[in-house]
């Protein structure tokens, strides 16, 4: 069988790594560890767990969430002319966040908030589509969200946090008998982005390219860190999207409202009436993940990652002490199948 192994997408100098784990080839790197060896500092590509063969939940055969309601999208008019891309006040200089670049974009509608599990079902009703995740047989669920009781898993070394849980998937988030995990009104998780491609083939759409995404991010407001404009999320009294309060990763409060995912519709939407572009689940864009960077710390950063795709909007793990990623300008990559309980998508339309 396909044998894989997994390795943190981007540590960038030790301030803030990875939110997006990724799966590689064997071939690359062995750094994988299992759970009884999560916190050993000397895990070294030591302890590679045989990946057991046979058992994988046939997620076709588990019951669909409701697809009654909210399978129709609505989508925003998003302005031409010239869109910013960037920043000049870089946090993640390693990322490629700046400088910032006027560039020239078309009009484009954008759906109001990403794909929920609703219309994915929908797709997957009508195509019969089994996502990456499904046909592999696992996908990362971020720890929080096993039971206790969960058996051993195996480990992203640099990120512990993450787990490859078998039966892991859009119907089965957090892994098998999590179905009700699966909430219609929430973006569909564990999609990969050759399985964004394929819905976005049948739903007439496509994804974003980075300037697409940050102008309709910045909802009309031009230079600004967030879709709300200024204001930094704090922990004790502002909340304006779905990302941590607490101790990273041990304890999110959920002082927001939402530990873990929150509906699609969420929050207060932006100037173009685009909800949670930032923080919740990281979305998908069109274009390769690629930095601009003579500095060889920069480019070692990178090394490996070719192929990489770019995802922007950071998450409900993202928090400034750690993953500083739920700003605009923000960016990170991971391979084209790759796929977590914290990466969605949504779609844009030309016109
Ligand atoms: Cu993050």
């Amino acid at each position: 069988m396909r044998r894989r192994v997994w390795r943190d997408a981007s540590c960038n100098q030790g301030e803030a790594q990875a939110t997006i784990p990724t799966k590689a080839k064997a071939e690359r790197s062995a750094k994988i560890m299992s759970q009884h060896h999560a916190s050993s500092a000397e895990a070294k590509g030591c302890c590679l767990p045989a990946r057991a063969s046979g058992d994988v939940v046939d997620a076709l055969a588990l019951p669909m969430p409701a697809t009654s309601a909210g399978t129709k999208p609505e989508t925003a008019d998003i302005p031409g002319g010239t869109a910013l891309l960037g920043t000049n006040t870089p946090h993640l200089h390693a990322d490629g966040e700046g400088p910032l670049q006027r560039k020239k974009v078309k009009p484009f509608k954008m759906d109001v908030a990403a794909v929920t599990n609703a219309r994915f079902a929908a797709f997957v009703e009508a195509t019969g589509y089994k996502t990456e995740a499904e046909r592999i047989g696992d996908s990362f669920v971020f720890i929080n969200f096993l039971p206790d009781d969960a058996p051993p898993s195996q480990a992203v070394a640099e990120v512990p946090w993450w787990r490859v849980i078998k039966g892991a998937c859009w119907r089965c988030p957090h892994g098998p008998g999590s179905e009700a995990a699966c909430d219609p009104e929430h973006p569909v998780v564990h999609i990969t982005w050759n399985d964004a491609r394929a819905f976005a083939e049948w739903a007439g759409g496509r994804l974003p390219t980075e300037v697409e995404w940050e102008h309709a991010a910045r909802g009309g407001l031009g230079d600004v860190p967030y879709p709300w404009g200024e204001g930094d999320p704090d922990d004790v009294a502002h909340f304006p999207c779905n990302i941590w309060q607490g101790q990273f990763p041990h304890t999110d409060l959920g002082l927001d409202g939402h530990v873990g995912t929150a509906p699609a519709r969420s929050f207060s939407p932006n100037g173009y009436g685009l909800y949670n572009m930032v923080g919740n689940v990281w979305e998908w864009t069109s274009v390769p993940f690629k930095v601009k960077s003579l500095k060889r710390s920069v480019q070692a950063v990178h090394a490996g990652k070719a192929g990489f795709k770019l995802s922007k909007g950071g998450s409900f793990l993202c928090h400034a002490s750690y993953c500083y990623r739920y700003r605009i300008a923000a960016r990170s990559g991971t391979s084209a199948d790759s796929s977590t309980s914290h990466h969605g998508f949504r779609l844009v339309y030309s016109v």
